[in-house]
């Protein structure tokens, strides 16, 4: 008798812890990522996704938020590393953003979220390039302000530069250009066309950069490629990532 009530109560325990872990996993699935008014607002932050919102009146979205090699807190804009997601894409995609934040793979987080984060609040920026050897090269801009869609997205202040390469620069002032919204300097092309990207081109990259550009491994003018990065010319890089936080006043 005594055994087979130990056995309905072992039974008893298992089928409530089992209910209990299911619970959990479903809790778990359903939980949204932390809501945030910026990366920094994380710290300690945990590399990962979290949401944001950039004013009572818009929809919380999602934003991957990691801690950079100066071990601050910051927003991945842009990252790219293994060429799995199609960049040459319209103005519509440029301005909404495509690619997953949400499970770690290549994206652009988008055109109106960038303008509406780096017009609420003071932003900075750091670009960050990895070449098909390995070697690291940084840019730190002290402001980064994107214009709005009615002023196409222009690339309106990067501040102060530091770092051991400058590659955006040459593209202050410029108006964002995809194929099916040309904004550059040249007339007599488009420059997302010539170039197989989508940038704040002017002329069309002269002494700047090609960060939307074709995945390649090779020396290509339509690659992702930073001009100011040498030998060979219009080299084609492995990893770019643009990632922004707010100053810290
Ligand atoms: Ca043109």
């Amino acid at each position: 008798m005594i055994t087979i009530g130990l056995k309905a109560v072992l039974i008893l325990v298992f089928l409530l812890l089992e209910q209990a872990t299911c619970l959990n996993r479903t809790n778990n699935a359903r939980a949204s990522p932390q809501l945030v008014t910026d990366c920094t607002d994380a710290s300690p932050v945990t590399n990962g996704v979290y949401r944001i919102q950039t004013s009572p009146h818009t929809e919380p979205f999602p934003v991957l938020c990691i801690r950079r090699k100066d071990n601050r807190e910051w927003m991945v804009i842009q990252q790219r590393f293994d060429g799995s997601i199609d960049f040459q894409r319209n103005w519509q995609d440029y301005r909404d953003g495509f690619g997953d934040v949400s499970d770690g793979g290549e994206f652009w987080l988008g055109l109106q979220k960038i303008h509406d984060l780096t017009s609420s609040a003071a932003y900075e920026l750091a670009v960050e390039m990895t070449d098909f050897i390995g070697a690291y090269r940084f840019g730190l801009y002290s402001s980064f302000v994107v214009g709005s869609e009615e002023e196409q997205f222009p690339l309106k202040s990067l501040g102060q530069y530091s770092g051991d390469v400058d590659c955006i620069s040459a593209h202050l002032g410029k108006k964002f250009t995809t194929f099916d919204n040309d904004n550059d300097g040249f007339p007599e092309w488009n420059c997302a066309v010539r170039h197989q990207g989508a940038w704040w081109y002017d002329r069309c990259y002269l002494n700047g950069s090609n960060l939307n550009g074709l995945y390649r491994n090779a020396a290509s003018d339509l690659a992702i490629t930073c001009i100011n990065l040498g030998s060979p010319l219009f080299k084609g890089l492995k990893q770019t990532r643009l990632l922004i936080r707010k100053r810290q006043l």
